[in-house]
């Protein structure tokens, strides 16, 4: 016989255990959907495409489906729970307030990542199910994830509907802008309690196969000022990224443990949303009434000397707040969000990479400093 270097299914799996395709969607329970979408719409750039209401058989729950280029947010209302789904997400906005339920990620097959991920450890909460309408099939599954959120395996092979079965095409709430405010999701971070954060990071390890990034945050930045350890988890491909942050004991109270308090446990905390322009999309998200974190004209005044020239120049940095951080693969802008609810839990970081794969770490010290001023404000501190 002669040796072929053909890829078998089972090449493929020993490469990548749990291959995956990207971010499928990030789904909120919230407590008003209609608002929220016009918010995501109208603050966010983004595109209502799918609904899925009373008016279409969904009597128990609305849903709200906006894009912004590769990026997919649900929003999720309980409009009469009728079912355990309904009664769970009805309980969700109660303890949490409005949050993530689901991380939901595209897969090229289903049952193959669900079976991977339970054989390896992972809590089932739903088995592999179809679904299907005019435009295909989709099948999916779910496994638990930190607190009460969990991750549905979407492998959505040639579907070509709106968002999935059971959703009907929407128009857009108002016209979204010429150019498009984000245009991918960069990364999902969870918040877990004091001790958990390595466990979490191995449930990644173990149940789908993804690795540790080189950029974490341990004992030294934690006690001097973040009060806070992270990890990052990753796919092979990098494509979906999963800090995990655990309060650390420090000077102050932990922005985590805040987080905690007001969540009611752990949960995702915020969501890096990816552009090309950081500049014209923080101008656009202010006009629009968005509230991002102050960094003290002082941050500034040193930058060049560390940060080395970017796109943008220092001054229009300073204006619209804008951090740098470089590292030996290149560079990358970033600002953070106020909570965008009235609990200090969720909020969104907007990102420019410019080669760096890291997450800001050079930005810790500014930008914790910057939460605990919010912190404060709040008498959290
Ligand atoms: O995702 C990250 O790791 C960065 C840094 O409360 C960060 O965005 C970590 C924790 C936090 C805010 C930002
Ligand atoms: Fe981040």
């Amino acid at each position: 016989m002669t040796q072929t270097t053909h890829t078998t299914p089972e090449t493929a799996r020993e490469a990548d255990p749990f291959p995956v395709k990207g971010m499928d969607a990030v789904v909120f329970a919230v407590g008003n959907a209609k608002q929220a979408a016009h918010y995501y719409s109208t603050a966010f750039g983004m595109k209502l495409v799918a609904y899925s209401g009373p008016e279409n058989g969904s009597r128990e729950t609305a849903s709200y489906v906006l894009e912004s280029g590769a990026a997919r947010f649900v929003l999720t209302s309980v409009i009469k729970a009728s079912t355990d789904w309904g009664r769970f997400l009805e309980g969700h906005v109660a303890e949490h307030g409005d949050g993530v339920v689901d991380l939901a990620i595209e897969v090229p097959d289903a049952r193959a990542a669900y079976a991977y991920a339970v054989e390896h450890g992972a809590t089932g909460l739903e088995e592999p199910y179809e679904t299907k309408d005019e435009h295909g099939t989709v099948v999916r599954a779910a496994i638990a994830t930190y607190g009460q959120t969990r991750h549905t395996l979407v492998e959505r092979a040639g579907y070509d509907g709106p968002y999935l079965p059971g959703f009907v095409p929407a128009q857009p709430i108002v016209e979204p802008p010429a150019k498009r405010t984000f245009q991918a999701i960069d990364h999902c971070v969870g918040n877990v309690e004091l001790g958990k954060m390595n466990e979490w990071c191995a449930f990644y390890n173990k149940v789908m196969g993804f690795t540790n990034m080189k950029e974490f945050v341990g004992d030294d930045i934690a006690t001097e000022y973040s009060a806070l350890m992270s990890k990052v988890v990753a796919d092979g491909t990098k494509k979906v990224k999963f800090p995990i942050n655990e309060p650390a004991i420090a000077k102050k109270k932990s922005q985590i443990d805040e987080y905690l308090e007001f969540y009611g446990g752990p949960g995702v905390q915020h969501m890096a949303l990816a552009t090309n322009d950081i500049v014209a999309t923080v101008k656009a998200m202010r006009a629009a009434g968005v509230e991002f974190l102050d960094v003290p004209g002082s941050y500034y005044d040193t930058l060049g000397e560390w940060a080395g020239e970017t796109r943008v120049p220092v001054e229009t940095l300073r204006e619209q707040k804008i951090l740098v951080d470089r590292d030996e693969d290149g560079y990358l802008l970033q600002i953070f969000t106020k909570p965008v609810q009235d609990r200090p839990t969720v909020f969104f970081e907007m990102i420019e990479r410019h080669g760096s794969m890291g997450f800001g770490k050079g930005n810790f010290k500014a930008l914790f400093e910057a939460i605990e001023r919010e912190q404060e404000k709040r008498g959290n501190l």
